[in-house]
């Protein structure tokens, strides 16, 4: 989870549901208000005293969260699942009472506050306390699970037991078609014992959105946006078919670079498939790692950042031991490796918040130091998947509880983990820029914003940028530089998109009933196929259950935010790269230091949730819609670079699995 908001998995921003309509009238809990009777506060107070009570439960909640995805244990999972099953169950009250304000009277702010609370929890619970209890117990543990996963295998001396980070690992590094298959495998056998408890929370959770009012879940997360929910759809199909061209392009010219590397026979899987293993990332939604394939113009701009860090990191290493003496060396050289890895993670770390100071932003608060987890802890399973969390709101104003913000994380030193930091700290500048506000504003304009603000820094990082913090050598001014770096930017931004978005099209089928259990799998791969164009390399039936090897399923985390910030972060950095005066092509741009940008970015975190999201990127942007255009603008030269690469290959990719869907008609380049 990226963004904490009570535990709640926020899905914060206004939708325009309404509760009354389809909602099944209940008969009011002993003791509790009747919908009916009058108000014995009014709709302005009582949005005042939620915001009060909500600030007051949630550092309780957040504690018992941040223990126990840091400290993973049964004790842990229970606290964690007590905590969450008070707050929802104090949530769905909020809801309940908030009733008898419809139609009446309040101010515009009241009015978009209740509509937040309608969806502040991405887990809407059964209103019946064994079942909210049953949920919350599910919950918890299919976190703690995903977060202890390990593979075994192997056989007496060979026995060999890996967790998550070192299976990516295989993928990212080695090009050996069998190790990164056991690897791809072996993570995917871990999600297996997951599918039952998955099965159980969707029932669970979809009573809990049937009891507010919703359809399912999915419709619920859908109703986020400041639109009508069927939009969401419509608005992401619209965007992804400019998206899909470019998208067509550069899987058929990674196809191409895999059949030369493995053989057409292993590089690709029929129909023009990409093997699942193969794309240098467990779920194929980023395909950085194989730059050494991909590269188009080795020797042209070395942007080897990988390479920088582990040497910075070895520097670490040999600081760290030339301080150790004496002793058993055995036990001062893992000494010394643990104090250089946490010197380096913490090196990284300072370097990103480097960047956002430097557009005049605050320093993070001495407790984000002290409170954070920076590394992988050998004693214990933790959840490694990367997270930001605001802990207190802001904490007391004018008190010395301040701020606690942290961030928790498994840092190693690559360039994925590098720009992933830049990632979570604009989850933590976020949050510090809007902790003035009431409690209930206090989130993204929508979740898609929350999660581009530290993807914007990571395009501001441009071959320059890195030139300067001593990452990368002296930069040619040549054009195969630049496609150079184009392409490293594609394989993480554009191959990321089809990702971004299948994920939900498969939870909104599951929660709506459309893919059921038996076909849970067979979706899954229905839907990687259609739009990411990937294939697994054997069959996977439905004793496998994929999904849930990736954290966000177990971790229920809606993903339709990370494809809108894949299309919102393009539109921020252009409006950007404006108030800082830039001139020239727009992949060019770095506004590090520019503080003209970053007050005009700091005034849109700000706003946080306290008005609909169209408005606050009118502000920054003079543009009330999602629009890929800046996207398309910025991948102009890779665009007609893949075009000329690909001549004479017949792009696009059929699917025997849905071979009406557009998706598999192929395209031409
Ligand atoms: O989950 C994340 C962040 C935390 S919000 C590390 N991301 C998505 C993922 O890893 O699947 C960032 C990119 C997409
Ligand atoms: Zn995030």
């Amino acid at each position: 989870m990226n963004h904490r908001h009570l535990l709640l998995a926020l899905a914060l921003a206004a939708g325009s549901l309404s509760l009354s309509a389809c909602r099944k009238p209940d008969a009011p809990a002993a003791g509790q208000t009747a919908a009916q009777a009058a108000p014995s506060e009014t709709a302005d107070q009582f949005v005042a005293r939620i915001n009060a009570e909500y600030k007051a439960a949630y550092p309780e909640l957040t504690s018992a969260q941040w223990l126990s995805s840091t400290y993973i244990n049964g004790d842990s999972q229970l606290v964690a699942a007590k905590a969450n099953e008070r707050s929802l169950g104090k949530l769905n009250q909020w809801i309940e009472q908030a009733r008898q304000y419809e139609g009446k009277p309040m101010s515009a702010d009241s009015a978009r506050a209740l509509t937040l609370l309608k969806l502040m929890s991405a887990m809407p619970a059964p209103r019946d306390p064994a079942r909210l209890a049953e949920l919350t117990g599910i919950a918890a543990k299919m976190e703690g699970d995903y977060g202890a996963g390990t593979y075994c295998s192997g056989d007496g001396d060979k026995r060999q037991c890996r967790q998550l980070g070192e299976l990516e690992q295989v993928l990212a590094r080695s090009r050996d078609y069998d190790q990164q298959l056991d690897a791809w495998q072996g993570w995917h056998s871990t999600a297996q014992p997951l599918r039952k408890d998955y099965q159980r929370f969707v029932v669970l959770a979809n009573e809990g959105a049937r009891e507010m009012g919703f359809a399912d879940v999915g419709a619920m997360w859908r109703g986020g946006y400041d639109m009508p929910p069927a939009q969401v759809a419509v608005e992401t199909d619209r965007l992804w078919e400019q998206l899909k061209p470019l998208y067509t392009q550069l899987q058929c010219y990674a196809r191409g670079k895999l059949d030369q590397e493995y053989g057409k026979a292993r590089g690709e899987v029929a129909g023009g498939l990409l093997p699942a293993h193969l794309l240098g990332n467990m779920w194929q939604q980023d395909w950085s790692n194989l730059w050494d394939l991909l590269q188009p113009y080795p020797g042209a701009g070395d942007l080897d950042i990988t390479a920088a860090l582990q040497k910075q990191y070895q520097g670490n290493l040999s600081a760290a031991l030339a301080h150790k003496s004496g002793g058993n060396r055995v036990s001062s050289r893992f000494s010394a490796e643990r104090e250089a890895q946490l010197h380096s993670a913490m090196q990284m770390t300072e370097r990103a918040q480097d960047f956002y100071t430097s557009l005049g932003m605050p320093k993070l608060p001495d407790s984000y130091w002290k409170r954070s987890q920076f590394i992988k802890p050998l004693d214990r399973d933790v959840v490694c998947h990367a997270s930001a969390w605001d802990m207190n709101m802001g904490g007391e104003a004018g008190s010395n509880n301040g701020p606690d913000v942290r961030t928790k994380m498994c840092i190693k030193p690559t360039e994925e983990d590098f720009t992933t930091i830049y990632h979570e700290l604009g989850h933590l500048y976020y949050d510090l820029a809007y902790n003035p506000l009431p409690p209930l504003f206090q989130g993204g304009a929508n979740d898609g914003f929350h999660e581009a603000i530290g993807d914007t820094i990571v395009l501001a990082m441009t071959p320059t940028y890195l030139q300067s913090i001593g990452l990368v050598s002296a930069q040619q001014a040549s054009r195969e530089a630049v496609i150079n770096s184009q392409m490293r930017m594609a394989l993480s931004k554009v191959a990321f998109l089809p990702f971004g978005l299948m994920i939900d099209r498969w939870r909104w089928g599951v929660f709506d009933g459309s893919i059921t259990p038996d076909h849970y799998n067979q979706a899954w791969w229905e839907l990687k196929a259609k739009y990411q164009g990937v294939a697994p390399a054997s069959p996977r039936g439905e004793d496998f259950f994929d999904p849930g090897a990736k954290y966000h399923v177990p971790g229920n985390t809606p993903y339709t935010r990370y494809f809108l910030a894949h299309i919102l972060q393009f539109q921020f950095y252009k409006g950007l790269c404006q108030a800082a005066g830039h001139q020239g092509p727009l992949y060019e741009c770095s506004f590090y230091g520019n503080k003209q940008a970053g007050q005009k970015f700091w005034a849109m975190l700000k706003r946080g949730a306290s008005q609909p999201w169209q408005a606050t990127l009118k502000e920054l942007t003079g543009n009330d819609t999602l629009d890929a255009g800046p996207m398309l603008e910025y991948f102009a030269p890779m665009a007609d670079w893949l075009k000329q690469q690909n001549q004479g290959q017949s792009c696009g990719w059929t699917t025997s699995a849905a071979p009406a869907s557009p998706a598999s008609a192929p395209a031409q380049p």
